[in-house]
């Protein structure tokens, strides 16, 4: 009996381990929609970014809407490097920031500290 507990605890582990690593583990992706000659985003900052994919379309006025729920100082802030971004984030808060989408291309965003990371795509 206590070998067959075993036997299910084991592979309830197993099971639980593999979809710990390689479960839900594509980046969350989202494309803006386009309303009034307008692209708004709204992101959300829990433990990291969602979604973590944002798709732009060029030329088109662009704002992300961050807005911070996790309490750790840690997602404080959020830069975007190749705009010379670095906002900061006040929690429970909507923090609208505007994106130059005239250059297509791919660029990342990072927490203060660059330990998390979204991704902004314009095409
Ligand atoms: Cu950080």
């Amino acid at each position: 009996m206590i070998k067959i507990i075993v036997l299910i605890v084991g592979l309830a582990l197993i099971g639980f381990i593999a979809w710990w690593f390689f479960g839900k583990h594509e980046a969350e992706e989202k494309a803006a929609e386009v309303v009034n000659d307008k692209q708004v985003v709204d992101v959300e900052v829990s433990g990291g970014y969602s979604p973590e994919v944002v798709v732009l379309k060029k030329g088109v006025p662009a704002v992300l809407n961050f807005t911070r729920k996790d309490a750790s100082s840690c997602l404080d802030r959020v830069v975007f490097s190749d705009f010379g971004i670095n906002e900061e984030l006040p929690q429970n808060e909507e923090e609208s920031i505007t994106i130059d989408t005239s250059k297509p291309g791919e660029y990342s965003w990072a927490c203060g500290m660059d330990m998390f990371h979204g991704k902004l795509i314009i095409q």
